[in-house]
């Protein structure tokens, strides 16, 4: 099996709830980017990629799009099912630059799994349990209004909710103190400060905190800082956006850090990446998210299928991005229910793409 032919969409998607605020900045929606690759045999796989906006991550929408282009031309004629050497061979061509890739290697993972005839969840190691839990993301606001969001997504059937703390300490004390005393005790909550905070702050919000049920996710941006943060704080405490490779890994573990990590497939490169991270991680006895940035139907299904290949034990909860924005790029996501979300039995993502929605591509080669 040989790519003959790749085009690259372009889609936004606006977020269903509203802007969303973190890092004391908000954006309406996902700028998307949907990677089709076309084989010798006539399968055809799909990727996606959408990072939220520029100021998140070192992904943005306009280099994923450049990143693609240059990319996508240099792949025609190698065989997508050989994932290690597509990625071997894209680490080659393009030095870093993991979000350029995250949408090709998704696209090589969906016609590895068709020609295996097996969903990805299976394809990459076995399915493990029917459900895995979803956690819903509360945007920086005021108490007030957090509460009613918190509340909304208990009626929508959450039970894992996600408050976006990482401004003023003590502002970040009143919203996690106002959400932890409206929701039931058994609603598991995570103080996510997107790395936003020095230590001095990070310290202030943990010890007015006292002993509240809470996750803290990554406080401070670097690895010294959460090490500093962790000497003093009991909570249980996970790693996001600075755990981009396998070094940042072991390094976290070696410090004592981490009890869990959240692996988005954008940062690190893809899901031949995120899994190796996974395995580790799982190995390492960490609980794991397997999530991304963002995207609708097309990531939300291979980042369920990596977390239903997650051993249950191991695993701590993912996104269901398709249900935070108002467009969908195809159909085959199971329905979300009781705040839990399944992966399709279909071989592949196993989602059949709403082509002629996507208009025209802005490249194409092959
Ligand atoms: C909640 N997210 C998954 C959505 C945005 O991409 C940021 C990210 C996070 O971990 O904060
Ligand atoms: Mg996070």
């Amino acid at each position: 099996m040989r790519v003959i032919k790749a085009s690259a969409y372009r889609q936004f998607q606006p977020f269903a709830d509203g802007p969303y605020r973190c890092r004391g900045r908000a954006e309406e929606g996902m700028d998307s980017t949907i990677v089709r690759l076309e084989t010798d045999s006539g399968a055809v796989g799909w990727g996606e990629m959408a990072p939220l906006g520029a100021f998140y991550s070192e992904a943005f929408a306009a280099g994923a799009r450049a990143g693609v282009g240059e990319l996508l031309p240099k792949l025609m004629g190698t065989d997508p099912r050989q994932l290690l050497v597509v990625n071997d061979f894209m680490d080659r061509a393009m030095f870093g630059q993991p979000y350029v890739k995250a949408p090709i290697d998704m696209a090589c993972w969906d016609l590895a799994g068709q020609a295996a005839g097996l969903p990805l969840a299976e394809f990459s190691g076995g399915r493990f349990g029917s459900a895995a839990w979803l956690y819903r993301s509360i945007s920086q606001d005021t108490p007030e209004r957090m509460v009613q969001t918190a509340q909304k997504y208990l009626r929508d059937g959450y039970r894992r909710l996600q408050v976006k703390v990482g401004d003023d300490p003590l502002e970040d004390v009143a919203r996690m103190k106002a959400v932890r005393a409206a929701v039931p005790a058994d609603v598991l909550l995570v103080a996510d400060a997107n790395g936003a905070w020095r230590v001095d702050a990070a310290l202030r919000f943990a010890l007015a905190m006292g002993d509240a049920d809470y996750f803290l996710e990554q406080p401070c941006m670097s690895l010294a800082d959460n090490a500093r943060v962790r000497a003093t704080v009991r909570q249980a405490m996970i790693l996001d956006e600075s755990i981009t490779t396998m070094d940042d890994l072991l390094a976290a573990h070696q410090a004592q850090i981490l009890n869990g990590v959240t692996i988005k497939l954008s940062r690190v490169g893809g899901m031949t990446k995120a899994r190796l991270l996974r395995d580790v991680a799982v190995a390492l006895g960490l609980r794991v998210t397997i999530e991304d940035t963002g995207g609708s139907d097309l990531d939300t299904a291979a980042t369920t299928h990596l977390m239903m290949a997650t051993p249950e034990d191991s695993r701590f909860h993912t996104v269901d991005f398709m249900n935070w924005v108002t467009v969908s790029n195809g159909d085959g996501m199971p329905a979300v229910a009781g705040g839990q979300i399944r992966a399709p039995e279909a071989p592949g993502l196993g989602i059949k793409v709403h082509e002629a929605a996507l208009g025209a591509p802005f490249f194409e080669t092959g």
